[in-house]
């Protein structure tokens, strides 16, 4: 993997690069739709491309290794070629999902042993078993196994839990330093800076990720219920500890003004499931503010979902069709929301991208923060 950058804004630290990996180039600051069962839900591989224009997108280590298992993926060749998907691909650890899906779980030093939300089956992640899989499942950026606090979080359990991180870190780069790729291509791992809310915590944290030296960092444990400024605190002050030559990962962000506070911060990398899942209940994003298409104000609205933003369903479609399909629970809704609402998101990170190499980042974030916030 490359990170090359090529511009920084004067007036915040946002930044524009590139991440080459051996399955293409990533155009930095950039949002990765996620795709937690190998499948971006409703929206196939040509759409992702050719439509929303994704660049890299998100597959998760725990559903994959439950379902439909490490086998058949490896007999197909890796998750590239299992799923049809031949850009670059990005698994999480299963640190997050293991604490929000599975019902009883126990953590200890040595990992984590969790039942499966599928059927209830026993099964234990370890920091050098999650690295195995992930070398399996073959995604060319891979996570380290941490532990996600909650929020709240009292300060000794936060502290006590980064240390485990960072020990489990440590394990994590051992494990992925003595084995290869199964595959012929590189892949790369990304550690975690953990520490809740607490700012000597983060700090801690950040350091101590920072020495080891990896490729790219990642900052977990935020976007997890606490207010927003905390949020923006926590990431404005591990950006300025983490390495700036190096991408910077923010997991798990967040809504359009979030993307663009954070990119502003230093961050080149978000995933979220929002604009799926809200798509989903028929929340849409547009380039005009946040519609509910399932409000009687839509149903006679014979327009584009959103004429400006451009792309096929968002043009072609109108919002009352779309409010129609979406209260008759046709899967065509799910799909045409889902298309567009990725289709803006990859847009706001494009148009960020395009106002960095400007040089008048600053000012169109502010314009544009407020626009897309605005409820329609
Ligand atoms: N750790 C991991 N994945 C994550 C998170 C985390 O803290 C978050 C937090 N927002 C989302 N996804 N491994």
């Amino acid at each position: 993997m490359k990170f090359d950058l090529s511009h920084k804004d004067s007036k915040s630290s946002a930044r524009a690069g590139s991440i080459t990996t051996d399955h293409g180039v990533i155009q930095t600051p950039i949002f990765m739709p996620v795709g937690t069962a190998g499948s971006v839900k409703a929206v196939h591989q040509r759409e992702l491309k050719d439509d929303i224009k994704a660049q890299i997108i998100l597959g998760n280590t725990y559903h994959l290794y439950l379902r439909p298992g490490l086998d058949i993926i490896g007999e197909a060749g890796g998750l590239h070629k299992f799923n049809g998907w031949d850009g670059p691909i990005l698994t999480d650890s299963g640190g997050y999902q293991v604490y929000s899906l599975s019902g009883t779980r126990k953590i200890k030093e040595d990992g984590v042993t969790f039942m499966s939300h599928i059927d209830g089956s026993r099964h234990t992640f370890t920091p050098e078993n999650v690295m195995d899989i992930q070398r399996r499942i073959g995604a060319d950026i891979i996570m380290a196994f941490d532990e996600c606090t909650p929020y709240p979080c009292e300060y000794t359990y936060a502290r006590e839990s980064m240390e485990m991180t960072h020990r489990w870190l440590d394990r994590c780069c051992k494990r992925f330093d003595e084995t290869e790729s199964l595959y012929g291509y590189q892949q790369t791992l990304f550690p975690i800076v953990q520490g809740s809310v607490y700012p000597d915590l983060r700090k801690q944290s950040a350091e101590a990720i920072a020495a080891f030296g990896r490729e790219g960092n990642a900052i977990g444990g935020l976007s997890v219920g606490e207010p927003a400024e905390k949020m923006y605190e926590m990431t404005s002050l591990v950006c300025d500890i983490l390495p700036s030559d190096k991408p910077r990962y923010l997991m798990g962000v967040g809504t359009p003004a979030n993307i663009l506070e954070c990119i502003a911060l230093g961050i080149d990398m978000f995933d979220c499931v929002m604009p799926t899942r809200n798509a989903r209940n028929g929340m849409l994003f547009t380039t005009q503010g946040i519609i509910n298409i399932r409000n009687e104000k839509w149903k006679n609205d014979l327009n584009p979902i959103d004429p400006e933003l451009g792309g096929y369903v968002s043009t072609f479609y109108s919002r009352a069709y779309l409010r129609h399909l979406i209260h008759s629970k046709e899967i065509l809704g799910a799909q045409i929301a889902s298309i567009h609402n990725l289709t803006f998101y990859l847009w706001l990170v494009g148009q960020a991208r395009e106002h960095i190499i400007a040089g008048d980042f600053a000012i169109w974030k502010e314009k544009m923060t407020k626009t897309v916030s605005q409820r329609l």
